[in-house]
């Protein structure tokens, strides 16, 4: 399979990690959404957007959450990193949905303040953006746990993976945004860089 996105993306680098904690190898084609390399986005995606994962048959796919449906259907079970039912997939659907609106909220402010040319900045929809990245950020603090991976067992799961590359994210292209304190998710962050595919896939500023 091929991985086209950068682990700029928080959502190509949620596949890529997702991917190697299924044991999966990938071909990645770490290319960005923007200049000459767009048009070879394009001919995969034809929205130009990543990430897009293309099968060994060639068959593509699109979107964060189909492309991790595919991986969680197609995986052997003591490889799947959402619960199958009930109250503990639901949690954690719920940990990925702050974490994924958060990092939607996280790319808006790239593109709004550091791609648009000043003179075209929206004051407001920025300092609206900045306080959405704060209330997830903070959200998200506030569904890690004190110690231990936010999948309850001994390793990281889906909840784990999108919260952390959010919340990396976050931090690494705005480390002005003052979210106050954010203990359990700095634990949560040092715990994920011990295991070498998160560590690997940490964009680098
Ligand atoms: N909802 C999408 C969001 C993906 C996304 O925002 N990708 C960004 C890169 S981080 C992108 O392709 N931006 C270019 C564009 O949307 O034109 C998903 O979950 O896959």
């Amino acid at each position: 399979m091929i991985l086209y996105g950068r682990d700029m993306s928080p959502f190509a680098r949620r596949v890529a990690i997702w991917c190697a904690l299924q044991d999966r190898t990938i071909e990645r084609r770490q290319i960005q959404v923007a200049g000459p390399e767009w048009e070879e986005v394009k001919a995969v995606n034809p929205l130009g957007r990543v990430p897009a994962l293309v099968l060994d048959d060639g068959e593509v796919l699109v979107e964060t959450w189909a492309i991790t449906d595919y991986l969680e259907e197609t995986a052997p079970e003591d490889r799947r990193l959402i619960p199958a039912s009930g109250a503990a997939r639901r949690s954690m659907l719920q940990d990925i949905a702050y974490a994924t609106s958060t990092g939607e909220k996280i790319v808006a402010l790239v593109y709004d303040k550091l791609r648009r040319p000043v003179e075209f900045h929206y004051p407001a929809w920025i300092e609206r953006l900045e306080g959405q990245i704060i209330a997830g950020l903070r959200a998200m603090e506030g569904r890690v746990p004190i110690e231990g991976w936010m999948s309850g067992t001994d390793a990281p799961g889906g909840g784990d993976i999108a919260t952390v590359v959010s919340a990396d994210m976050a931090r690494l292209v705005f480390p002005g945004i003052d979210a106050g304190p954010l203990p359990h998710l700095d634990r949560l962050i040092a715990d994920a860089q011990a295991i070498p595919c998160f560590a690997q896939t940490r964009p680098k500023m």
